[in-house]
């Protein structure tokens, strides 16, 4: 059975390396034919770890081919994740699987709505990657995968593939709550980096708006059911702060680099979810109006 993986950039090159490598099947989806003869062209794809890279040919394919899907992971950001699965859905055999490793929130709702004849499991990764250029990907931080079905408790039997890849995971019970921690830790620390200009360690100097910003977001949370992601939050955030200081967030990433963000995904969803629970959070709130501005003044997308 094979694993069909959308999204070859940094974490679907990832997965797809180390799932190949174990002998595992896999098949890549690349864009267009312009993508795929570009792929061939370059040999496959090119993993680099601990300064050693190495090529993985791995079989690649066009969102038109005929063959059918049981196994799915999607790779790509939140905001292209509805349509890449929309042009994929006829492949979709009954009883289809979706992996959704998307940042935030939001867009595996919208995913599942489209596919609602596929079991749709969610991840949560602290893995790091990046693109040196196409097909070649750096393997930054090792990390921790959680998944998990809220729907269905059950674990899938090819967790035993990740295994066997080296793919560090666990099956989660509550996969929502891990979604929502991480959102409220990266809605507390990615926008002021922004703002700021600054890495990570240098939220240490604004102690005071980490501190209003994790109460609302601990507030938040409370309300929307998700009391076990609230816990230690602020702490947590300080620790997150400290450990990564020297880094970069993933958002000042993208923004320096002139790339859309996930803002929808994460500051958005949590400004829109206290909204639908009529909730003034005006912190969170004012946050939001800055980075809106700042990526609009930028020339950045504000969705
Ligand atoms: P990326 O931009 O490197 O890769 C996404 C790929 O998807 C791109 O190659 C893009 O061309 C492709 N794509 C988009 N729409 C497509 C379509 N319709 N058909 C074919 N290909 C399509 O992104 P990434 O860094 O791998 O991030 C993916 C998700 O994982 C994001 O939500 C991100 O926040 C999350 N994440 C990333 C990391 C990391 O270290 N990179 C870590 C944790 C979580
Ligand atoms: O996940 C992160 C990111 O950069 O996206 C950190 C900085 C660890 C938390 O926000």
């Amino acid at each position: 059975m094979s694993w069909h993986i959308l999204g070859a950039g940094s974490l679907g090159s990832l997965w797809a390396a180390r799932l190949a490598r174990a002998g595992v099947p896999v098949q890549l989806i690349l864009r267009n034919p312009q993508r795929l003869q570009a792929y061939h062209q370059a040999g496959g794809l090119t993993l680099v770890e601990q300064d050693q890279a190495r090529l993985y040919p791995v079989a690649a394919q066009t969102p038109d081919s005929t063959q059918p899907i049981q196994r799915l992971l999607l790779t790509c950001k939140a905001y292209d994740a509805e349509a890449a699965v929309a042009q994929l859905a006829p492949r979709l055999v009954p009883g289809a699987e979706l992996i959704l490793l998307q940042n935030g929130l939001g867009s595996q709702d919208r995913v599942a709505l489209q596919v609602p004849q596929a079991r749709c499991i969610l991840a949560s990764s602290t893995e790091g990657a990046f693109r040196e250029r196409d097909f070649r990907v750096v393997f930054a931080g090792h990390g921790h995968t959680w998944l998990g079905d809220p729907l269905d408790l059950q674990p899938p039997a090819w967790l035993e593939d990740l295994h066997q890849a080296g793919i560090v995971h666990d099956w989660s019970l509550d996969i929502l709550s891990r979604l929502w921690r991480k959102l409220a830790l990266n809605c507390a620390i990615n926008p002021l980096t922004v703002l700021h200009d600054c890495r990570n360690g240098g939220l240490r100097d604004h102690p005071a708006e980490i501190a209003s910003l994790c109460a609302e977001l601990g507030e938040l949370l409370q309300r929307c059911g998700q009391g076990e992601a609230a816990h230690d939050l602020h702490e947590e955030v300080l620790r997150v702060i400290q450990a990564t200081a020297a880094n970069y967030s993933s958002m000042h990433q993208d923004v320096s680099q002139g790339r859309r963000t996930e803002i929808t995904y994460l500051l958005g969803y949590a400004c829109a979810a206290a909204q639908r629970h009529r909730l003034t959070l005006p912190h969170l709130q004012a946050l939001h109006e800055r980075l809106l501005a700042h990526l609009t003044a930028r020339g950045l997308p504000s969705h």
